[in-house]
């Protein structure tokens, strides 16, 4: 039988407009907001939390952003006392991650991991537990059909502890998605999709389940973008009302992140990954996926979300709490 969740999760078209329809999503997922009771009461924030959220809930933000978004980062980064146990490559990665707001992990996972990791993908497809979602190409939570992508991968320990030093917070795995081709994705950061008040409290790993090139839709960044400020939907034409979400928002998004591109004259540069390799990217890097020119060719990769504990975490596009486990 159907229940109403599953309806609210494969909710498409119409529903998808409505902020009311997320608040009954919301009510039914009362178990998974509670803990945002007393994160709204520490920020200031006075409204229920069934309600949508967004970012003109906080017309002044919290000056608490991560250690290493402040002035002096390289300076603090240098001096903690946990950089020293890192190796030599990985401490100059996290220098890199201060300027440029990715950093990358050669040969992190091994060829047998991977190819253990793209055997469960497609077990759980094959066997129906799951399947792309609305967009076509994304596979949503794979982790919860698999143990072995939850714990070698999502929650795999070594990339937790590297999480949990570049947040300086301990990081709450949230989500993975797994592409079997690329994204095709245009330029944007996820915090336009989960955000965090303070602002900046999320951060991805992508990891390469193959060999990227100029054909398969590599994923393309902007370095140092994540320096400048957040764009939400308070800064271009979101179309939101009080009660419905604005129609082609992620467009008109995409549209201004363009704008703020082309003006900033960012360099764009490609990642042609090898499989095994992770990429950490900031909450706020500008990022994408190119188009695939090479027809039919795969880019099996999987994208992983970690918010942090002690934060307000939510959708912006979409004006919805995040849904914690
Ligand atoms: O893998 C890609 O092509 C991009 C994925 C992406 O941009 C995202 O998940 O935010």
């Amino acid at each position: 039988m159907i229940s109403l969740r599953d309806i609210f999760k494969k909710q498409t078209g119409f529903l998808r407009g409505l902020k009311l329809s997320y608040i009954v999503n919301n009510l039914l997922n009362a178990s998974k907001l509670r803990h945002n009771r007393e994160l709204y009461k520490k920020y200031g924030l006075q409204k229920s939390i069934f309600s949508p959220v967004g970012s003109h809930d906080f017309p002044i933000h919290s000056v608490e952003i991560p250690w290493l978004d402040r002035p002096g980062a390289q300076e603090a980064l240098q001096q903690h006392p946990d950089f020293q146990k890192f190796d030599a490559v990985t401490q100059q990665q996290l220098l890199h991650f201060i300027e440029n707001g990715y950093l990358i992990l050669r040969n992190f996972y091994t060829n047998e991991e991977v190819d253990r990791l793209n055997g469960e993908v497609d077990k759980i497809l094959a066997e129906k537990k799951t399947d792309f979602n609305y967009t076509g190409r994304k596979v949503m939570d794979a982790f919860r059909f698999s143990e072995v992508i939850d714990r070698n991968f999502f929650r795999n320990e070594r990339l937790l502890e590297l999480l949990n030093f570049i947040m300086g917070r301990k990081v709450k795995p949230f989500q993975t998605i797994n592409f079997i081709e690329g994204s095709e994705q245009r330029a944007h950061s996820d915090s336009i999709h989960m955000t965090t008040e303070p602002q900046g409290y999320l951060i991805a790993s992508w990891t390469a389940l193959e060999d990227c090139h100029e054909g398969n839709g590599p994923l393309f960044y902007y370095p140092g973008s994540h320096r400048l400020p957040y764009i939400t939907c308070e800064d271009y034409d979101s179309g939101n009302t009080a009660l419905t979400l604005g129609q082609n928002s992620n467009r008109r998004y995409e549209d201004k992140v363009a704008e703020v591109i082309s003006k900033n004259n960012f360099k764009k540069e490609f990642f042609h990954a090898k499989k095994g390799d992770v990429l950490l990217w900031h909450a706020n890097l500008l990022h994408g996926g190119s188009p695939i020119t090479q027809k039919g060719a795969t880019r099996k990769s999987m994208v992983s979300h970690y918010f942090c504990e002690g934060v307000i975490c939510f959708h912006e596009i979409s004006q919805r709490p995040a849904l914690m486990q």
